[in-house]
């Protein structure tokens, strides 16, 4: 087909595309390529939201998440909370190919990467080091909090049933900010239209120790079908999840949309109930079409994306307005 192969990905992440890019050029499938892409951008800590020294969680510790996703077999692997491995989608990636499993968490995806000869090493640096002191000198201060830090916006642990969230519409929206976190999400058209997706992140800077974000989530951080198409999501993970945006874009593709109008409408899927959240998704079908549409919200008004394809023959970057 006329602009085939295509790869497409989330934020001006040129050296990640570039890498996919590459990896087609030399005859990879589009589930290596799309490996090839979300690694990189682990090795060059994308915007330091991808991989290793970024997002400490509340207790200091970088850990990722990852997943891979094969649209020919529908075959999935993914990593969640991964700690000590800096190459978390090639962790997904063996989760796939060596196990009889889809996802892995925790310390025990540790092991199992250990057991796959990946290297067991320290996530932490000067930076993500900063990034945690400074938040736990201003912000994590439970016991001071009302009195010294009235506009504190995170508590930190241990948690109690005392303080339950407000529930229902006009509920707040997730405390951690995520605005100037950017995710990677791949898609890869493959010549004859095998789609493949994958995404790599090192989550909420902020978050509880514990918690897995959209990213590795078959559906939300990112699908995969090779009789639909693909698509692939960044922004507010805790939110996002609970909506399977990357998957109900991919359906809408199937039924005849657009890979635009499918990426608007998942979008605003979620903006029905939360107006405000900060997001967005790329999707691609398997004739080379792309689109990708974000959430309006406050600082947020465009969002950039990397496209590759036989008509540029090298990364793109794009933007889309948000709605
Ligand atoms: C997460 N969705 O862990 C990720 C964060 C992100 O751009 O995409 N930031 O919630």
């Amino acid at each position: 087909l006329a602009s085939l192969p295509l790869v497409i990905n989330t934020w001006p992440f040129q050296s990640a595309a570039a890498a996919a890019w590459d990896a087609l050029q030399k005859g990879l499938s589009p589930l290596d390529a799309a490996e090839a892409g979300c690694a990189r951008c682990e090795q060059d800590q994308c915007d330091g939201s991808v991989g290793f020294g970024g997002s400490p969680d509340e207790r200091g510790e970088t850990t990722l998440d990852a997943m891979i996703m094969n649209g020919d077999t529908m075959e999935v692997g993914a990593v969640g909370n991964l700690r000590r491995v800096k190459n978390a989608v090639g962790v997904a990636r063996a989760v796939m190919n060596y196990s009889d499993h889809t996802f892995l968490v925790g310390e025990s995806a540790t092991v199992f990467a250990e057991g796959m000869g990946f290297k067991s090493e320290d996530l932490t640096t000067n930076r993500s080091r900063d990034i945690f002191s400074q938040w736990l000198n201003q912000k994590c201060q439970p016991n001071f909090r009302k009195n010294v830090f009235p506009n504190a916006t995170m508590s930190c642990g241990p948690y109690k049933p005392q303080a339950k969230l407000q529930s229902g519409p006009g509920r707040k929206l997730g405390l951690i900010d995520l605005r100037s976190h950017d995710t990677i999400g791949m898609i890869v058209i493959g010549q004859n239209g095998q789609v493949a997706a994958a995404t790599s992140t090192n989550g909420a800077t902020h978050k509880v120790p514990g918690r897995v974000g959209d990213s590795p989530v078959a559906g939300a951080g990112a699908y995969a079908d090779s009789s639909a198409g693909g698509a692939a999501a960044t922004g507010q993970g805790d939110i996002m999840m609970r909506f399977l945006p990357s998957f109900l874009a991919v359906e809408l593709m199937r039924g005849g949309d657009d890979p635009s109008t499918a990426c608007k409408k998942a979008i605003s899927r979620i903006k029905k109930y939360h107006p405000d959240f900060f997001g967005a998704l790329i999707c691609a079908n398997t004739t080379g079409g792309y689109g990708a549409a974000c959430n309006r919200s406050p600082g947020f008004t465009e969002f950039h994306f990397m496209v590759s394809n036989s008509q540029t023959n090298k990364p793109v970057q794009e933007k889309v307005y948000c709605i």
